[in-house]
């Protein structure tokens, strides 16, 4: 693949309803997609940042900043023959997981579109369906909280996240319980607590969860091995795991028993791939999270949960538990039995709709080797 011209769009989608974290609610979600052209196709990867460096330490902005004055000139007039080169190339640049996985997503598709196979078959797809679960923000009231579980029930889902807080956390669980009391339900603090939160972390090991989420520091793995240690509860790793290295670290120090992989949290689908083959080595299911992705983004995940050791379900949901409208066609539309289909048309598997994707731009800028 010879890079001749790469294309970036910082944009601004409205979320059908609020989302919010232990660390903020958003209304309007920002995020940097990319064209990168060569050899004559076109291919689309997003980098699913936020506005803000709350989440990661990343953002719009830095995104943008390290696309356009480091990682776009490194690609321009190079010639790779597969996209899983594309972390050795970018070496140079340490970290900015998110701007470079935009990047890489984008030869993913225009090397499957070459092959003529989707991008799961390229990355070694075993199921034509995967399991879709839904993930539920911090909520005004119990009473809400509850009325969108049940929606989302209604509609197939096939598991429930809930976000938690100090304030938010094992009385809301009880009462979630006590109205579902077999749904296949999990929490996700994003790093809201500390160790000395142990006793109501315990607390938790009576609600018969899939699994805790992210309880400690984004950046821990030996208080989150302590914690599992207390624990019945199965913990899983999403902040905390940047890098192959810290997947490994994680795993020998028994600090989860599952891990949250996004692929644009450790820096592209090649590393992806490389965390999902170690975690199969050693009997650790994994799950692939969201980013509140457009459809751009959601592709790559679908495409990325069809590998083997995705066994659970993940925060993959339809476009329309999102967006009004989708910036690609057809949306993912959840199917009855609470699954998505993996597209199976060469690359992306769904088609871009430019002038949507214009219209929700902000901004646009253009790069030619
Ligand atoms: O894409 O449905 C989605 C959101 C899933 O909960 C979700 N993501 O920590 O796992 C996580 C959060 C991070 C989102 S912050 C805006
Ligand atoms: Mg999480």
């Amino acid at each position: 693949m010879k890079i001749d011209r790469v294309e970036q769009f910082h944009v601004a989608m409205r979320l059908k309803s609020f989302f919010e974290t232990s660390f903020g609610r958003e209304d309007v979600t920002e995020k940097v997609i990319v064209a990168v052209y060569a050899d004559g196709l076109v291919g689309y990867g997003e980098s699913p940042v936020e506005k803000n460096p709350f989440y990661s330490s990343e953002s719009v902005e830095t995104v943008w900043y390290v696309q356009r004055d480091h990682l776009i000139p490194m690609l321009l007039g190079q010639m790779l023959d597969h996209a899983t080169d594309v972390p050795t190339t970018l070496a140079h640049v340490r970290g900015h997981h998110m701007a470079k996985a935009g990047l890489e997503a984008a030869l993913w598709d225009i090397e499957a579109q070459q092959a003529g196979v989707s991008v799961a078959r390229l990355l070694g797809q075993s199921r034509d369906r995967i399991d879709s679960g839904v993930s539920i923000g911090i909520q005004d009231t119990v009473e809400d909280l509850l009325a969108k579980i049940e929606s989302y029930i209604a509609e197939g889902y096939q598991r429930i996240k809930i976000k938690i807080k100090p304030g938010w956390d094992a009385a809301t669980v009880e009462q979630v319980r006590a109205k579902f009391p077999d749904i296949r339900l999990m929490v996700d603090a994003n790093s809201a607590y500390t160790l000395a939160d142990a006793p109501m972390l315990r607390a938790l090991d009576g609600f018969n969860l899939l699994m805790i989420e992210q309880p400690l520091a984004h950046d821990d793995i030996l208080d989150h091995a302590e914690l599992q240690k207390q624990l019945k509860t199965r913990l899983c790793l999403d902040e905390s795991i940047h890098t192959i290295g810290q997947a490994r670290e994680a795993l020998a120090l028994k600090a989860c028993q599952i891990i949250n992989i996004k692929p644009a949290r450790v820096g592209g689908m090649t590393n992806a791939r490389i965390i999902h083959d170690i975690c199969a080595e050693q009997n650790i299911p994994v799950w692939c999270g969201g980013l509140l992705e457009t459809g751009i983004g959601r592709a790559h995940n679908v495409a990325m949960a069809s590998l083997p050791n995705f066994t659970l379900p993940g925060d993959i949901s339809a476009s329309d538990r999102y967006w009004q409208e989708d910036i690609v066609d057809p949306p993912f539309a959840l199917n009855p039995d609470g699954t998505l289909t993996v597209p199976t048309t060469p690359g992306l598997g769904v088609t871009v709709l430019r002038d949507k994707l214009e219209k929700v731009s902000l901004r646009r800028a253009d790069y030619r080797s």
